[in-house]
């Protein structure tokens, strides 16, 4: 192994590592959004719905994140909570295009923050407005007011307006659910 080899493993050795869980109904963007933070100058490939979960690894400039990025299909939300537990931060992603289903999202949160897992700890949790590029998309302040985000007390939150598919807004997001991270621990 080379000077510069070994260089980068001690930096990288020295980064803390970050568990996060990304959860969101089925098609809301998830895995295009962890797809992109992974590789940000790809062009994005087609996606499949995910079956069960996935988990992927990325490293910011602060932080190596290993991220399970969950199902949101019906049948397998309720693996959500297995994770709450050993997780550092939470990534909700919406698809702020898809009104018909905001209070669906807005019951599986309320079903989230009332997990004991989760009541027991100060969990940062990251919205994602996403698909933010479709016409009908409803805004991140709209998304917030649907989901109660103004009762959220207890829970540092943020959210953004996200395009998964450009990358736009996602590392806003990401910044500042770093940010969160490093604070904390
Ligand atoms: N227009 C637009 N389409 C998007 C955006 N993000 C994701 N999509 C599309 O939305 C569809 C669903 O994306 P996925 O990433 O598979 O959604 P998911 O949340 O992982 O879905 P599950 O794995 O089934 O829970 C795909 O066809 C994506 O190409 C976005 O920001 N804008
Ligand atoms: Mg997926």
């Amino acid at each position: 192994m080379g000077f510069m080899d070994r260089l980068f493993g001690w930096l990288k050795a020295k980064k803390k590592e970050a568990n996060i869980l990304c959860v969101g109904l089925d098609n809301s963007g998830k895995t295009t959004i962890i797809n992109k933070l992974k590789a940000p100058d790809a062009t994005q490939q087609d996606v499949v719905p995910t079956v069960g979960f996935n988990v992927e690894k990325f490293v910011t400039s602060s932080l190596v994140f290993t991220v399970i990025d969950m199902s949101g299909q019906g049948r397998y939300r309720n693996l959500w909570a297995h994770y709450y537990k050993e997780t550092h931060g939470i990534i909700f992603v919406i698809d702020s295009a898809d009104k018909i289903r905001m209070l669906v999202a807005k019951d599986e949160l309320d079903q989230l923050l009332d997990n004991q897992n989760v009541k027991a700890k100060r969990i940062p949790i990251l919205f994602y407005a996403n698909k933010m590029d479709l016409r009908d998309s409803l805004s991140a302040v709209q998304c917030s007011q649907i989901l109660g985000l103004d009762n959220l007390k207890e829970k540092p939150w943020n959210i953004s307006a996200s395009n998964a598919m450009t990358g736009e807004g996602l590392n806003e997001g990401i910044q500042w659910l770093s940010d969160q991270l490093q604070s904390v621990r």
